[in-house]
């Protein structure tokens, strides 16, 4: 093998490909989180989810997916860009990281890091949103941010509106300085923000109360989140459009949208689409088992929260699914119809927000 690289030279290497940061780490196994993850599982926090949480041991050691490992460059890059106008259609609503594909953008980027260790006669392996390594740790340790109350990653100055993944490598690179101290202080915007009251302690998110994983699993729809999901089919901002670095980021400098970010999905037409249709579409998204159903089932909530009582494309959506012959996504085409009728009858405010009729009789 050739002379171990200078981090100065990755990290240089990194940028040029699109990295907004980079830092090295150990590749020495993440105990804590191990731990972490095992008491979760225990404590059901972890929901059914697998990714990491399938198998702690291995998620944690970076030497389980590349044996000999001895080393992590991690690389942050950034996916915040403008909202492209809403649709006037009831669409629903993309979370930032999923408009476009940001993890293939991140891995393009670590790849180039990778090639050049691989160019010097080391290995090297890339992970990014893989159930092989928990990526946050990863960068933590490697000096990139700190963990945020709402358990994500925010970097100094810029906030968390950044995928993160890492190039494991047996090269003994130079690690960056020692980890990023707590930006959030006496914050705690995040926490009372969450729409379902998942961020259960600081850095502690309930898989089974977080939108962000209900959209992704399997099954009926908790009926207790059914309207806090509002107009969400795929994922969920709200613990980080409040964040004051993050809103602090957005008021300095926002990219603008770029051609084909998929922000709004118009929810008669996902609900009017096939199978394949839906697959070619949206298929880069996390959906279980790759069964568009998931999808319908997100998209007849959001149709119920946000559906124009008045559209009779709506109505007729709604009816053929009540009366279709999956059980599952008729009992949630009738839970999206009385939400609606509900709806109707809410009085308009004048300044245009809707708020339910008095029904206590009240004059005060
Ligand atoms: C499973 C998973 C989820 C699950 C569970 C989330 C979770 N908090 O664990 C669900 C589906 C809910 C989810 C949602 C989202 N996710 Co996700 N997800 C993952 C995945 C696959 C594994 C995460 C994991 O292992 N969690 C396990 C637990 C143990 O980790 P943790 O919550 O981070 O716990 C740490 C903290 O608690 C901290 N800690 C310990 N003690 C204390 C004490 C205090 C006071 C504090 C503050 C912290 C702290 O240490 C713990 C262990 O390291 C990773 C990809 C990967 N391979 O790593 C992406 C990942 C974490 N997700 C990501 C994103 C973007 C999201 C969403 C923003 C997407 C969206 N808009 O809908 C939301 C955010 C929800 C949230 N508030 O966390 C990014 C995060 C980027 C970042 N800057 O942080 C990742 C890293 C993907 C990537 N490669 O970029 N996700
Ligand atoms: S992603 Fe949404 S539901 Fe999950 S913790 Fe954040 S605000 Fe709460
Ligand atoms: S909202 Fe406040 S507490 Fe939550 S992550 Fe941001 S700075 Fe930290």
């Amino acid at each position: 093998v050739g002379a171990v690289p200078q981090v100065d030279e990755l990290e240089a290497l990194g940028r040029a490909a699109g990295l907004d940061a980079v830092g090295v780490t150990s590749a020495e196994p993440f105990e804590g989180t191990r731990r972490i993850l095992e008491e979760r599982k225990a404590a059901g926090i972890g929901a059914d989810m697998q990714f990491t949480y399938r198998n702690p041991a291995r998620s944690t050691d970076p030497g389980r997916a590349l044996p000999g490992a001895r080393s992590l460059v991690v690389g942050a890059r950034r996916y915040r860009r403008a909202d492209p106008p809403a649709p006037e259609a009831a669409a629903g609503a993309v979370a930032r990281y999923a408009r476009a594909d940001h993890y293939g953008a991140l891995r393009g980027s670590l790849d180039t890091v990778a090639d050049h260790l691989r160019s010097g006669g080391w290995r090297a392996r890339v992970v990014c949103d893989d159930n092989a390594l928990v990526d946050r740790e990863a960068a933590y340790r490697a000096g990139i941010g700190w963990y945020g109350k709402n358990a994500n990653l925010l970097l100094p100055g810029e906030g968390s509106w950044f995928v993160l993944g890492s190039v494991i490598t047996d090269a003994p690179l130079e690690h960056s300085p020692a980890p990023v101290v707590d930006g959030c202080g006496s914050c705690t915007r995040c926490i009372d923000a969450c729409p379902t009251d998942a961020i259960v302690a600081p850095g502690v998110v309930d898989a089974r109360r977080c939108l962000a994983w209900l959209v992704q699993a399997a099954g009926s729809f908790p009926v207790e989140h059914r309207a806090a999901l509002g107009d969400r089919i795929y994922g969920c901002d709200d613990c980080q459009e409040v964040c004051p670095p993050n809103r602090a980021a957005d008021r300095r400098d926002v990219p603008a949208a770029a051609e084909g970010d998929e922000a709004w999905v118009p929810l008669v037409e996902l609900l009017e689409s096939s199978d394949d249709v839906l697959l070619a579409r949206h298929g880069r998204w996390y959906i279980a088992g790759r069964d568009p159903r998931w999808l319908r089932r997100n998209a007849l909530v959001a149709l119920g929260n946000v559906g124009d009582p008045a559209d009779a494309r709506v109505t007729a959506t709604l009816d053929r699914y009540a009366t279709g012959a999956d059980a599952l996504l008729a009992e949630h085409a009738h839970w999206a119809r009385s939400q609606r009728s509900q709806r109707s009858r809410c009085t308009e405010a004048p300044d245009g927000s809707l708020s339910a009729p008095r029904t206590d009789g009240g004059d005060a």
